[in-house]
């Protein structure tokens, strides 16, 4: 590439080096293997496939039917789910295909509000799942900052929707998916669990596992599960027998056409990985490394929505320090930290500059950072955002962020 197009070339070796010479604490990234980065850019672009395997609408698809088959063997088995269906090409695709298989226009669902830790393809009104479908939300509890469970039984019962939505971007506690269903059960409605974020954690055993409860479960593969760019639906045995049919139509050719078999191919790499004992020790210490960042940071004053984490993310509520959430991403930038902006609960602020901030450990912790570098982030966070900086201390700090990353070369990708 660098004789074929230098200025694309130029433009991925910059990102290059500020992967590498950035500390990454954005809860929804991560850092993809060698195997898979190949996988990705590999010549299965060029291979045109539409249909499942031994059912394309084109020929000579024996070898995407081999890999498509081995991704979804190897889905099954990782979560324990009776059907698989590797082809969305993302998270929303995926929910967007649950949507078409179990509603009609205008039906009603109800999901967890988006300042609140739900996902914008959990009915948003201003996007296509809030303008096709009767979108209601439920809340975080003003006090505990926790699900309401009961407040969810309540809104379920006056609204009656037909599909009722578990899971979110920016939730930082468990989630109960055995209440979640009881709650679907009692009102007659369909449950989804979106898992995009808590995915690794689900599938290494650290969290409740949805499959036995949830109708439907999603997920994109980039965040935990550290895969490329894509999606995957799942169906535990029980709803298996009912809908294993209707969801692979509503993905193709309801929602989507050809197959990226690419990414198909770096999902199988992706789940073989997540297959193996090293990928629990992984996720052990995503955890590990969240916990005690955001311990270190309320032991520097900072508040945290609901006090803390139980996941690989938390948020904080810059309110106390009077700055918002976009000015703290801004100045954390300057310094080679990136963190997104991000809505707390019940926010005055708009969207476009939020009141906190949210952290996650998903790529540090990939790239080999432990406790002595939660104990140094910590500290920094303090210098940054707890005071308004000097110009001495953003010169210290930058010198400090180098440092780690020198410490923790980006190897995968050099
Ligand atoms: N869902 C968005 C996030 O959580 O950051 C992007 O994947």
């Amino acid at each position: 590439m660098s004789d074929s197009d230098p200025e694309v070339f130029a433009i991925i070796e910059r990102e290059k080096k500020r992967q590498n010479e950035n500390i990454e604490l954005i809860a929804s990234a991560n850092f993809i293997s060698r195997a898979m980065l190949e996988a990705t850019g590999s010549l299965l672009t060029n291979k045109v496939a539409e249909g499942y395997p031994g059912h394309r609408y084109f020929s000579g698809c024996d070898n995407i039917d081999d890999l498509e088959n081995l991704a979804i063997a190897r889905a099954k088995k990782l979560f324990g789910a009776a059907h698989a269906n590797v082809q969305p090409y993302s998270g929303s695709q995926a929910n967007q295909a649950v949507y078409l298989c179990t509603l009609k226009p205008n039906d009603r669902i109800l999901g967890m509000d988006l300042e609140h830790g739900g996902h914008l393809s959990h009915g948003a009104k201003f996007t296509m799942t809030g303008k096709h479908y009767s979108s209601s939300f439920y809340t975080v509890d003003p006090d505990t900052q926790f699900i309401d469970y009961e407040q969810i039984l309540a809104l379920a019962k006056s609204n009656r929707p037909k599909l009722i939505i578990a899971g979110g971007s920016s939730y930082s506690r468990s989630i109960d998916f055995k209440r979640f269903r009881e709650i679907a059960d009692e009102v007659g409605a369909l449950l989804l669990a979106d898992i995009a974020h808590i995915v690794g954690l689900v599938a290494a055993k650290l969290h409740q596992s949805p499959i036995p409860y949830a109708h439907f479960v999603t997920t994109s593969t980039q965040k935990t599960l550290r895969g490329p760019r894509s999606g995957i639906i799942l169906l535990g045995e029980h709803s298996a027998q009912k809908f294993a049919r209707r969801i692979d139509s509503a993905v193709f050719p309801g929602i989507q056409g050809a197959v990226h078999i690419h990414a198909i191919a770096a999902k199988a790499v992706m789940l073989g990985e997540a297959l193996k004992p090293s990928f629990i020790t992984y996720q052990r210490q995503i955890l590990e490394n969240a916990k005690l960042l955001a311990n270190q940071l309320i032991q520097y004053g900072f508040r945290l929505v609901s006090g803390g984490t139980d996941n690989h993310l938390f948020i904080i509520d810059l309110r106390p320090q009077a700055i918002t959430g976009k000015e703290a991403e801004e100045r954390l930038a300057q310094i080679g930290i990136t963190v997104n902006k991000n809505l707390i609960p019940y926010d005055s602020q708009s969207p476009q500059i939020c009141s906190g901030i949210r952290l996650g450990t998903p790529a540090v912790t990939t790239r080999g950072f432990g406790s002595t570098e939660m104990h140094s982030i910590a500290a920094i966070l303090d210098k940054m955002l707890n005071t308004k900086p000097t110009n001495h201390t953003i010169q210290e700090v930058r010198e400090e962020v180098a440092r780690l990353c020198r410490l923790h070369p980006l190897k995968v990708i050099l």
